[in-house]
């Protein structure tokens, strides 16, 4: 696994699954699910390939549910190869599993006021992806804890996002740059104060638990960076592509008449 990703932890299947997320990935579950292994991806890149920057840091690099589930998939061949018995299963955001609180019990992290995973080298700038087996393996079942509360996110979230109760995604700023259709005024003005196009990461800027974030080692990630999108620029292969032509051009015009 360490060849998969730098950080990697396992939790016990049981313990995630009553907090199991509804959709279409879930029917790839192994029946009798035993072992998750979560691995994380760091993604931050040296601050000099931020230039010009207009996108969220996570839309910068090449599509991570590409590169992660690559990875996964990787090792879920080698794995079956060993225990031919067994099944083996890759998500990665598409997933069924409570990512972060997955994470969290792996022992790879806290969990943020912001409601991310906060690892101690990366900070909070990785993805996660995991494995979920119907083989026992040793599991580490950490117990969930928090970050250290300074309440730094809460504050300057511009949509009054979070609170103790978690994140509240009907506010988010970035699920407002990934709605479709037409965005009320109250939404227009955020994003055009936050001035950015897709995503946004102000709660993970301002976390000082994020002050000292690693450098991501990831071959993919460093090889194909893009900053800033502009209107008619390409969408393959870029963690925003699902979301089509539309609403991308409905964000760039948005900063245009700033
Ligand atoms: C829906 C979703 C969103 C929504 C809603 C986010 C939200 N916070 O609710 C929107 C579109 C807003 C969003 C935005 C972002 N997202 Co998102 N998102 C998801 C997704 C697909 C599902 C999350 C979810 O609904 N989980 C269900 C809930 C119930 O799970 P949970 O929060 O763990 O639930 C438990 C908690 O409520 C827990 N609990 C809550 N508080 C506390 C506190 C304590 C102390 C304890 C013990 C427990 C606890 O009890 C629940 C029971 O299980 C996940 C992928 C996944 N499959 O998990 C990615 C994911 C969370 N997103 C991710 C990312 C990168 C982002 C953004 C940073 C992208 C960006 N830059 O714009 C932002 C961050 C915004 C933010 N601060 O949350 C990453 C996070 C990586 C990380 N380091 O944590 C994930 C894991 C995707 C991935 N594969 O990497 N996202």
């Amino acid at each position: 696994m360490d060849e998969i990703a730098p950080l990697w932890g396992i939790c016990s299947f049981d313990k995630i699954k009553s907090g199991l997320i509804e959709c279409r990935a879930k029917s790839r579950l192994p029946e009798n699910a035993k072992s998750v292994i979560v691995a994380c991806f760091p993604y931050l890149l040296d601050k000099s390939e931020y230039k010009n920057l207009n996108i969220s840091k996570y839309a910068v690099v090449t599509d991570y549910h590409e590169v992660a589930l690559n990875r996964l998939n990787t090792a879920c061949e080698k794995l079956k190869m060993l225990y031919p018995e067994h099944e083996f299963a890759a998500f990665a955001d598409n997933s069924p599993v409570p990512e972060v609180r997955a994470a969290c019990l792996a022992g790879l992290g806290v969990r943020g006021l912001n409601s991310l995973l906060i690892t101690e080298k990366y900070g909070s700038f990785v993805f996660i992806g995991e494995i979920v087996t119907d083989l026992s393996l040793d599991c580490v079942d950490a117990d969930e804890k928090s970050c250290i509360m300074c309440g730094k996110c809460k504050k300057s979230c511009p949509a009054s996002a979070i609170s103790e109760k978690g994140v509240d995604q009907s506010k988010c700023l970035s699920a407002i740059t990934q709605k479709k259709g037409v965005l009320s005024a109250e939404e227009e003005k955020l994003m055009k104060e936050c001035g950015c196009v897709w995503g946004c990461d102000i709660c993970q800027d301002v976390c000082p638990m994020n002050k000292n974030a690693a450098i991501t080692e990831i071959e993919e990630f460093l090889c194909a960076p893009a900053p800033h999108i502009t209107s008619g620029c390409g969408l393959e292969g870029r963690a925003y592509e699902w979301r089509g032509r539309k609403v991308i051009e409905r964000n760039i015009s948005l900063h245009k008449n700033i």
